[in-house]
């Protein structure tokens, strides 16, 4: 396994500090507002990863390496995050961790009792929009109605039992396939007609985020399903007075796609070609060895370069490939074919071997931190200061996103230094 971004302080080292300290976790954040997180997806890697992460902070176990807005003090503090959720499988998270390899040994020994008291609820599947994903902890229901009665209890449950103010809902789940006709989304109207006639087109991921949005739940995608980005759940949004965020975390070799190609351009260096490939052996992976779920997360990586470059580039070509080996340890590949002054022709190579969960999990947990925020402060609807965490941002009629890192990175600083 390769070096992961935090470390286990050796001055703690009983498993049961960390039960006990997870029991102290229903005390209120400095604000007296309790936050609860409802994961969809629970017992997945980048979750697993996120509560472990969570449970290690407050431990004390691990520093803020990673958490690229730890210095925001003022916004809901980690360590008083509390979390729960769905998945399709039933294990406890301890042995969710256990399967997905990011944690070392030591930090996994840390937060087992831990991880071992939160087990998923059953999750709402449809397998025609990912056929890979399986696992015997499903909602026996088929009516669309009666599904979202079903999440919203449980939202219902879980904010009683925890006596939390706010609830998010984020979205973490396998990739589904996008539905070839998505006209049921464009307005609030055609998609409680599609919800009242079973419309097969309607998939679980829009389920939770209707779910979400009628439980005042702060809702978050990161995932490249439909949803968060449709005109019919923004206006439910608005409707209910909820910020809603997504689509599909920026992470890797996105987030660096939207770092260089501004540089490239202000440079006038012109992009002939940008081929990029993936190797992952997660589950993450697996699922997108599914063509479908493959051509979902295809389109959402696919889509950045041309509005930054200010031009089509015909050649940029996005492969992923399920590599058991590797695991959750991804390699990105790029190879950037430039022209530059007088014709001259130069390559750029980059390799990233990173972690995939490693990666994300503490961008969901700034995520969930930040619609919390846009929630305290009355915000609804599509959140497009928080483009910087996508790679497909959600924008308000239907408007092109901004995709360059720097300029999304003040614009969110902006938003958060109240300018
Ligand atoms: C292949 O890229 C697998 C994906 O799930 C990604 O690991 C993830 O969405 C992050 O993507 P990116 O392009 O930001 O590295």
């Amino acid at each position: 396994m390769q070096e992961t971004a935090v470390t286990v302080d050796p001055n703690i080292t009983d498993p049961a500090e960390s039960t006990s300290a997870a029991q102290e976790t229903s005390a209120p954040d400095a604000t007296g507002h309790r936050v609860g997180v409802a994961v969809v997806g629970l017992g997945g890697a980048v979750a697993s990863t996120m509560v472990a992460g969570v449970e290690l902070l407050r431990l004390g176990a691990v520093g803020s390496a990673g958490l690229p807005f730890a210095d925001r003090t003022e916004l809901t503090p980690y360590e008083s995050l509390r979390f729960g959720g769905w998945d399709l499988d039933p294990a406890d998270l301890a042995k969710a961790a256990q399967v997905h390899q990011v944690l070392e040994p030591a930090q996994l020994d840390l937060v087992a009792g831990h991880l071992e008291t939160l087990t998923p609820w059953p999750a709402v599947a449809d397998p025609r929009w990912c056929r890979n994903a399986g696992g015997a902890n499903v909602v026996e229901i088929s009516s669309l109605r009666e599904r979202i009665a079903r999440i919203r209890d449980d939202l219902q449950r879980f904010r009683t039992e925890q006596e939390l103010d706010t609830v998010v809902v984020l979205n973490l789940a396998s990739t589904e396939a996008v539905p070839p006709d998505t006209t049921f989304l464009a307005d609030a109207a055609a998609l409680e007609r599609a919800i009242d006639a079973d419309d097969p087109a309607v998939t679980p991921g829009v389920l939770y985020a209707y779910a979400a949005i009628s439980e005042t739940c702060p809702y978050v995608n990161f995932t490249p399903g439909a949803g968060a980005e449709s005109p019919a759940l923004q206006h439910l949004a608005e409707q209910h007075g909820v910020p809603i965020a997504g689509r599909d975390g920026k992470t890797g070799q996105t987030m660096l796609k939207t770092v260089l190609a501004p540089a490239l351009r202000s440079r006038g260096l012109h992009v002939d070609g940008w081929y990029s490939t993936n190797l992952l052996g997660n589950r993450d992976g697996e699922i997108l060895n599914d063509p479908d779920s493959m051509a979902s997360k295809v389109n959402t990586k696919g889509s950045v370069l041309d509005s930054m470059l200010g031009y089509a580039v015909d050649d940029h070509i996005v492969r992923i490939d399920y590599y058991r080996p590797r695991g959750d340890a991804k390699e990105s590949w790029d190879n950037i074919d430039l022209t530059g002054f007088l014709g001259g022709r130069m390559q750029l190579k980059l390799d990233f071997l990173c972690r995939d969960s490693v990666l994300a999990a503490p961008l969901v947990l700034e995520l969930v931190r930040m619609v919390v925020e846009a929630h305290r402060r009355g915000e609804s609807g599509a959140q497009e200061q928080l483009g910087y965490f996508f790679k497909s941002p959600v924008t308000r009629d239907s408007r092109p996103p901004e995709h360059g890192f720097a300029r999304q990175e003040q614009t969110l600083n902006d938003w958060l230094d109240g300018r």
